[in-house]
């Protein structure tokens, strides 16, 4: 295939490398590592303090955007003064001449709508499910406009979308490489994520609880309060998680059975990771795939999810990891207890069939040669 010129604008949420773009961030930083592998020329928009790999970056100032996770269905759009998200796009409107396609990775009004007023073909990789009315009616006009331009990561994502027909499923994928198969783990589990309450960290800590077996919890602490309810589990209160209780400071767990490792680089999370007996991955929301839980199936380790959403679409019951029926704690346990029968290399093999950065480019590829070719098609009506 030809070298294609592309831009690829990130996230308005937080910096690249930050943790608050959550998965986001690697599946940004896996897409553009393996299309620089195969030659294209890549250039990322982030904001400033990003860091990109080695990988041109342009840094653009502004004010951050709100996560859409924080609204609610009928909440209008909302641009703040000085935004960071019209800045990234007006840099893009200047520059789009200089490229192929532009790929859009942010959960947003905003480049939707511009989509049209744009020359060059944007490609849009939806990071989340439905979340918003505004949302939904702004992608559904450019999937019908734009045929395939829709990106997903799961079949269950494109579900939640009155156009699900009209997407494109490209999984995910990650740089095995980065990560060490462990055939032996030690008595614990895993939970990675942004600690916030939609990734029910809650149920997991619950779990472990019911089952006496240590938890290591990794990611960035994005909500203090709840975090700190999550410690309040430990010492036999029940916390509100309805309530904001006021309290802001993080804190290291004194619970034994939780452990809490920090938000770490790639090369330590795996490190951690892979001595696990399994993963837990316990959201409320359908989440659009599950990054970590591909993370752990690389290192060996078995997954326990919610049977919904992305995660339901990556393990395979019984042979990868345990589905479990979605919010029970109860299933959480069962599954924990049959951990063991799951063949570790089974998982480590299900990464690298499915998951490598190398899978993952030959979709990734494919869609932009779709959307390239159909778009040079309209210019010759
Ligand atoms: N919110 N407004 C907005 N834009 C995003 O791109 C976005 C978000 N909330 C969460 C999010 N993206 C996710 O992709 C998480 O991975 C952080």
């Amino acid at each position: 295939m030809e070298s294609l010129r592309l831009l690829l604008i990130s996230t308005p949420v937080g910096p690249l490398g930050s943790g608050l773009g959550g998965g986001v961030e690697l599946t940004l930083r896996n897409i553009a590592t393996e299309l620089v592998r195969r030659g294209h020329q890549i250039t990322i928009v982030g904001t400033k303090g990003s860091t990109a790999w080695g990988i041109p970056l342009i840094e653009i100032p502004g004010k951050l955007q709100t996560s859409a996770l924080t609204q609610g269905r009928d909440t209008p759009t909302i641009i703040p003064p000085y935004s960071v998200l019209a800045n990234f796009w007006e840099y893009g409107r200047q520059v789009q001449e200089k490229y192929d396609l532009i790929v859009n990775f942010a959960y947003d009004w905003l480049p939707f709508y511009l989509t049209p007023f744009f020359t060059t073909p944007i490609a849009h990789l939806l990071s989340m499910s439905s979340l918003s009315e505004a949302m939904d009616e702004i992608i559904g006009r450019v999937a019908i406009q734009f045929p395939g331009t829709i990106g997903v990561h799961s079949q269950a994502q494109a579900a939640t979308f009155s156009f699900a027909n009209s997407c494109r499923c490209l999984a995910n994928g990650i740089d095995l490489s980065l990560y060490e198969f462990c055939e032996s783990p030690q008595p614990w589990l895993a939970w990675v994520g942004r600690i916030a309450p939609e990734k029910g960290l809650e149920d997991a800590v619950a779990a472990c609880q019911l089952a006496k077996i240590p938890l290591k919890i990794m990611g960035v602490i994005q909500d203090e309060d709840y975090w700190q309810k999550i410690q309040q589990i430990q010492q036999n209160k029940i916390p509100d998680f309805s309530k904001k209780s006021g309290i802001s400071k993080s804190g290291i767990s004194t619970n034994p059975l939780i452990q809490y490792e920090g938000f770490l680089s790639t090369t330590d999370l795996q490190q951690r990771l892979r001595q696990c007996q399994g993963l837990l991955m316990t959201p409320h929301v359908v989440e659009a795939f599950g990054n970590v839980v591909i993370e752990a199936l690389a290192c060996g380790v078995p997954a326990i999810a919610y049977d919904r959403g992305g995660p339901s679409e990556i393990i395979e019951d019984g042979k990868t990891g345990w589905l479990v029926e979605p919010d029970s704690v109860s299933g959480l346990v069962e599954a924990i207890a049959k951990l063991d029968k799951i063949d570790r290399h089974a998982c480590r093999h299900r990464a690298e069939s499915e998951y490598s950065t190398t899978a993952m480019g030959d979709r990734v590829q494919m869609w932009f040669q779709d959307i390239l070719a159909k778009s040079n098609y309209s210019d010759t009506l």
